[in-house]
């Protein structure tokens, strides 16, 4: 296509006196038309993941690439003296999302798409997303983060759908949002959203009548659940996104051709962690009102669905208060009874019941029965479900139990956001990785070549600088390029033990002022945001952006060390920090992460993971073997024993340890209290003594040695550290969300069939 005439056919002027505004206008329409001309017709089993999350990012370059417009586009710009990144910068990254599990819909999506497969999002189009996190006085502020504009990729459509919240009828609307793929067909995100949703009742940062429902529903994503009300608001969300998603479904299937009787001919619906689970007795009374009897519906609605579970975190396990679905969804309870009689027949062990003795809802314990399917997302989160977590499950339903190990899609995660590394990789080996990410193996022979090594560095070098430019221009932050750049990346979550990097780089801080220099001066970046009631994450951000501070502040150690925490962590960031790490930082606690994907995308993007045996990182570790990552700290069996035993007492290592003594109690020393504030900083001092509830303190000294070891490397071996950089690269094909949902398909959805 000429793109030049394509684009100044909509702006009716030459592109050289339009505004960025204009051209991104132009692009949008653009990748409509092209993106429509690409929808084809569905035949056999469809698939629907529903989410809570779809966190996409921005979709400009990533549509421009899949449609194969993306270097025909930067040429017609760069021929008018525009640049693409610019006109990037005018798109609103869509607030869908919040972590992993957003992210890992998204990537699924697109990969969907890039296979052929039939395959469609339901969610919500949250007006303000998670939150904008800004920094004020070295403590995390909560701010809506709007990205709907008049000109938005989601479309309005006129179709609407009844849902009865607490006896009232709402009106859900229909969305679509436009999914290409990669030289593929086009799907499309549903996304609901009620007409009278009403923006100015947000005051205060994010505050809100939570009552409100009207005016509230869909502003934000996960909104504070640390009262009633709250609580209550996401189960209002919840059935909202299940009943319009479960009519949508219904609808489309009866177009089609299906009777109802034979939906699970007609559609597979993947359950995306627990927030989704009330489709299933939803889809049952849907059904009863089509005139098919209970044993019938549920007999149906269990061949057409399947769960995956994210998490063996107990409290993030959802149970519903039966209270609060009396009332706000009274319409369910009978089914939901039903559905627990049904189960104790199936088992006497009260564990597995679906409502509780204390009248709570277990959601995927109603997602296990009455699903055929249950998966973790990377092996070892599956053999700990198995084994422990969902043991008894397991034992009744073991044909149910799969596993399905994340991925990424490498359009976004290595086409989009390194051009660099991907000519330096085309140029050595062709173009079939893009379509098949194994091909990536074919870089292994040239792990030996000086030369090759040193233009991979050269890349990587460009990217430091580039990120180092965006650093100073979007944060104000100044960075030593030729430092070496530690990133750790994702949720603030204890499990993720940001904590222990903190402690390490209050250890280094003495060690430095020791005149114990270290072999590369290092700048330690985080991105994180932390859930508003989540205090002691909160203290952990304070923690570190007041270290920050004092490390500055300090003549010697600031030549050698800087930490730097990125605001406002979201899919745009990381695609500036990701490209430009040289070590990434993987370090929660064995046994807890359930598979991580940051971990994945380092690795793609040639960064050497530091990291516990948890999650994929032991997937990572099996395809690159122990010499090209760093391992370190307590294996999953044996903080399960630890957990087990009862015993772990955090106070007993710190008066054990003097350099951990040291470094706990730095928190509250003079220097941080006078750069911080006593109440945040005491407190995770006292967290960390007296509970320490994910085991930081007994990884602390493996992690140090283990991070020394990574700097000596990077400093004394260049070579040798790039070598294992390209082998990381190459062996990253596992982990193509491509194979993951070639995997899907295969086992579970068979799709188009
Ligand atoms: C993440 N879960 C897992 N949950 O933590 C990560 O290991 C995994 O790689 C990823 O899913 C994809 O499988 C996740 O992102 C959440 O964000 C919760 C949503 C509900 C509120 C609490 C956090």
């Amino acid at each position: 296509m000429n793109m030049t005439a394509a684009m100044e056919a909509r702006t009716n002027k030459p592109l050289t006196a339009c505004t960025d505004q204009e051209i991104y206008l132009a692009l949008l329409d653009i990748v409509r038309e092209q993106s429509a001309a690409r929808v084809r017709p569905v035949t056999g089993r469809k698939l629907y993941y529903i989410s809570a999350e779809f966190l996409i990012g921005k979709l400009l370059s990533n549509n421009l690439i899949n449609l194969g417009l993306y270097d025909d586009t930067r040429a017609a710009l760069a021929a008018a003296g525009k640049n693409l990144s610019d006109i990037e910068e005018v798109e609103p990254e869509p607030s869908l999302g919040n972590g992993g599990l957003g992210r890992l819909a998204a990537c699924f999506l697109d990969s969907l798409a890039t296979l052929n497969l039939p395959g469609d999002g339901v969610g919500l189009r949250y007006h303000f997303g998670l939150f904008h996190q800004s920094f004020k006085d070295g403590v995390q502020n909560e701010l809506p983060d709007p990205w709907l504009t008049a000109h938005s990729w989601a479309e309005k459509t006129d179709t609407v759908y009844p849902v009865e919240l607490a006896g009232k009828t709402y009106n859900a609307r229909l969305y679509k949002l436009a999914v290409t793929g990669y030289e593929g067909r086009t799907n499309t995100l549903n996304l609901f959203d009620l007409d009278t949703i009403d923006e100015s009742i947000v005051h205060d940062g994010i505050t809100f009548d939570k009552t409100d429902i009207d005016k509230n529903l869909t502003l934000f994503l996960y909104p504070d659940d640390s009262d009633e009300a709250g609580r209550r608001l996401r189960v209002y969300q919840q059935y909202l996104m299940v009943s319009a998603g479960a009519q949508l479904i219904l609808a489309e299937c009866a177009a089609r051709g299906c009777d109802y009787h034979d939906l699970a001919d007609y559609a597979a619906i993947q359950i995306n962690d627990t927030h989704p689970s009330m489709v299933i007795p939803e889809l049952i009374r849907l059904l009863g009102e089509k005139g098919i009897d209970f044993d019938e519906a549920v007999e149906i609605v269990t061949k057409t669905c399947a769960y995956t579970n994210h998490t063996i975190l107990a409290e993030a396990l959802e149970k519903w208060p039966r209270t609060y679905l009396d009332a706000v969804v009274p319409q369910l309870m009978p089914i939901i009874e039903k559905l627990d009689t049904l189960a104790r027949t199936r088992t006497t062990d009260e564990s597995l019941a679906i409502i509780d003795g204390d009248d709570r809802v277990h959601m995927a314990h109603m997602d296990i029965h009455f699903t055929h399917s249950t998966n973790g997302v990377a092996y070892l989160h599956t053999e700990i479900l198995k084994n422990s977590e969902l043991h008894g499950f397991y034992q009744l339903y073991p044909e149910k139990f799969n596993n399905k190990t994340n991925g990424i899609t490498f359009r976004r995660w290595l086409l989009e956001c390194d051009p660099a590394l991907t000519a330096e990789i085309e140029k050595l080996i062709g173009s079939g990785f893009r379509k098949d990410a194994t091909e990536l193996e074919k870089l292994l022979p040239y792990t030996e070549n000086v030369d090759i090594l040193q233009q991979f560095s050269a890349v990587k070098a460009q990217n430091k600088r580039a990120l180092a430019d965006w650093l100073h221009r979007t944060q104000g932050i100044t960075v030593d390029p030729d430092a070496m750049f530690d990133i750790q990346s994702k949720r603030l979550h204890e499990y993720k033990r940001q904590q222990l990097n903190l402690l390490y780089l209050i250890h280094q801080y003495h060690e430095i002022k020791a005149g114990h220099l270290p072999a590369t001066p290092l700048v330690s970046i985080f991105g994180a945001k932390a859930a508003p009631a989540y205090t002691i994450a909160k203290d952990i951000i304070h923690a570190l952006l007041t270290l920050s501070k004092v490390i500055a502040a300090d003549p010697v150690v600031s030549k050698y060390l800087q930490v730097v925490f990125v605001e406002n962590y979201n899919v745009t960031a990381a695609e500036k920090l990701i490209p430009a790490c040289d070590l990434s930082e993987q370090i929660s606690l064995a046994s807890k992460e359930a598979s991580g994907t940051g971990n994945m995308k380092f690795m793609l993007n040639g960064a050497l993971t530091l990291g516990t045996m948890d999650g994929a990182n032991v997937e990572i570790c099996q395809q690159v073997g122990d010499e090209n990552i760093y391992i370190f700290g307590q294996t999953s069996d044996q903080v399960i024993h630890r957990y087990e035993m009862g015993d772990y007492q955090a106070s007993q290592w710190v008066e054990g340890d003097p350099n951990i003594r040291r470094a706990v109690d730095f928190l509250v020393g003079p220097e941080m209290l006078a750069a911080g504030h006593a109440e945040n900083l005491r407190r995770l001092h006292d967290e960390l003594v007296w509970k320490d509830w994910f085991q930081t303190l007994p990884d602390f000294n493996a992690y140090v040695v283990r991070k020394g070891q990574a700097l000596s490397d990077y400093a004394c071996d260049p070579l040798g550290w790039r070598k294992k950089c390209v082998i990381n690269i190459a062996k990253a094909g596992l982990f193509s969300s491509d194979r993951t949902i070639a995997e899907y398909n295969k086992d579970i959805w068979h799709l188009g069939e």
